[in-house]
């Protein structure tokens, strides 16, 4: 963290004091109200459930643009026209940030800490260099990299995809991008890399040739992990669903869709999957639904942490605030036994009308106290044996007997035929859905205290 000798003060939030836990009474903006880090609940502290991180290009790299106007925020590390110096005015910034915030990891892409060179060896070069600024404040302030990626969808070159571009010399630019950002992200001493297929997908279904670039897609993965195992990259390797925007279709469209990809590419092994809220419900899921899918899968990875507009078709990455998907997703996560390596990334970004320094502050501090409140009600709702006879009672009929013998593959079609037979018509049973929901609201309303 950068400090005026004079004053003591930081140089980019001034007036910012570190963040600290002041309980559900507190009224100030600047406190977490549930996000307690060493709180413990079912033996492990809340820091270590949660493993919160922070993503450098929503936080300091946006400023506010949109496609009917330019930014509105001109933040102090933006300002000078170097862009050694600007990048590392940023990384000071950011550091600040994290330091301030109290969080405990951060996530990047190779060119929201660097900038992209004139040639490969040169974005190589500003890459290590930043690399090297980063370690150093690494080392100094405590933090972690949680994962690093590549940012394989702003350049134009990346207009018709990257690894799944039809030109095969933009496939070699990818790859050059996707080696430096594995090196940059074991020299980081990340636990994670990142995939998130940006414009891996098509805009015209008729000028595609889909089967060759899911091919191309898996090899390009298959040489990832090869490349990242040989320099020492022991973490776990993430693809982040997200059915279309930029494209009109991508192809790590859900959990599911990935899922299988994974599975039928011999993957399985390395990926995960790094699961994003707002990306689930432009799938037309929810949240917890593609949690769910990977966790039954054995390959929930990490999280994306944001929440999407009901009002609206697209990615607005705001930042989560809804408790009941906050509760929700919980739920998935300590059942799962937690995430691992993988931690809950704010893919998140202020409002473009939220221009002061503070309202990066208060978004993180909204959206870490969703998640401790989740936390600490999904586990009162998990240990409440009515969740249980409500979910698993449903399937007590497989225990033992004959539903015990059709699970282990016991039980042809005519021998299920003559059971059906036999027993007449099955007697029906409530599926109880309304009792359900009132128990969760009954621990929503009691509070997380
Ligand atoms: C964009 C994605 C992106 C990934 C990392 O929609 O969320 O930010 O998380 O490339
Ligand atoms: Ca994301
Ligand atoms: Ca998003």
């Amino acid at each position: 963290m950068t400090r005026n000798v004079h004053t003591g003060e930081t140089a980019y939030f001034p007036g910012i004091p570190r963040i600290r836990y002041e309980g559900p009474d507190s009224d100030n903006p600047l406190a977490f109200k549930a996000y307690d880090p060493e709180r413990e609940i079912r033996g492990r502290s809340m820091e270590d459930h949660l493993r919160f991180a922070v993503c450098y290009w929503h936080t300091f790299c946006a400023t506010g643009a949109d496609p009917f106007g330019p930014g509105t925020r001109a933040p102090a590390w933006a300002a000078k026209p170097d862009p050694l110096a600007r990048a590392t005015d940023r990384i000071d910034a950011a550091f600040e940030f994290f330091s301030k915030l109290n969080v405990p990891h951060w996530c990047f892409h190779d060119f929201d800490l660097a900038w992209e060179g004139a040639s490969v060896a040169e974005s190589e070069k500003n890459l290590e260099t930043m690399v090297g600024l980063a370690q150093e404040r690494q080392k100094a302030t405590g933090m972690k990299l949680l994962w690093g990626t590549a940012n394989l969808f702003s350049h134009p070159r990346y207009m018709n995809g990257a690894a799944t571009n039809p030109d095969f010399a933009v496939v070699t630019r990818a790859a050059a991008q996707v080696k430096a950002a594995l090196d940059a992200t074991v020299a980081l001493g990340g636990e994670n890399y990142v995939f998130w297929g940006g414009r891996e997908g098509y805009a015209c279904l008729q000028t595609t040739d889909t089967r060759r670039e899911l091919e191309h897609f898996a090899t390009f993965l298959h040489q990832a992990r090869d490349y990242g195992r040989s320099i020492g990259f022991e973490g776990t390797f993430l693809i982040e669903p997200k059915p279309m925007e930029p494209m009109k279709h991508q192809y790590d469209f859900d959990a599911q869709t990935v899922i299988g990809f994974l599975r039928h590419h011999g993957l399985a092994g390395d990926f995960k999957l790094n699961v994003e809220a707002n990306h689930a419900t432009l799938a037309g899921h929810s949240f917890a639904h593609d949690l769910r899918m990977a966790a039954d899968a054995g390959l929930l990875g990490s999280i994306d942490a944001n929440r999407g507009d009901p009002q609206n078709g697209w990615d607005t990455d705001q930042f989560p605030t809804d408790l009941y998907d906050t509760v929700h997703a919980m739920m998935v996560v300590l059942e799962a036994g937690g995430l691992g390596g993988g931690g809950l990334n704010f893919d998140a970004k202020v409002r473009r009308e939220s221009i002061d320094p503070e309202d990066l502050f208060i978004a993180h501090i909204g959206g870490m106290d969703a998640f401790a409140r989740g936390l600490i009600i999904a586990d009162r709702i998990l240990a409440d044996e009515r969740t249980s006879a409500l979910r698993f009672g449903r399937y007590e009929s497989f225990d033992d007997g004959d539903g015990k013998r059709f699970e282990n593959g016991e039980l042809d079609l005519p021998a299920l035929r003559n059971l059906a037979a036999e027993n007449g018509e099955p007697a029906q049973r409530s599926g109880k859905q309304e009792l359900m929901e009132n128990l969760i609201n009954d621990y929503i309303v009691r509070g997380a205290a």
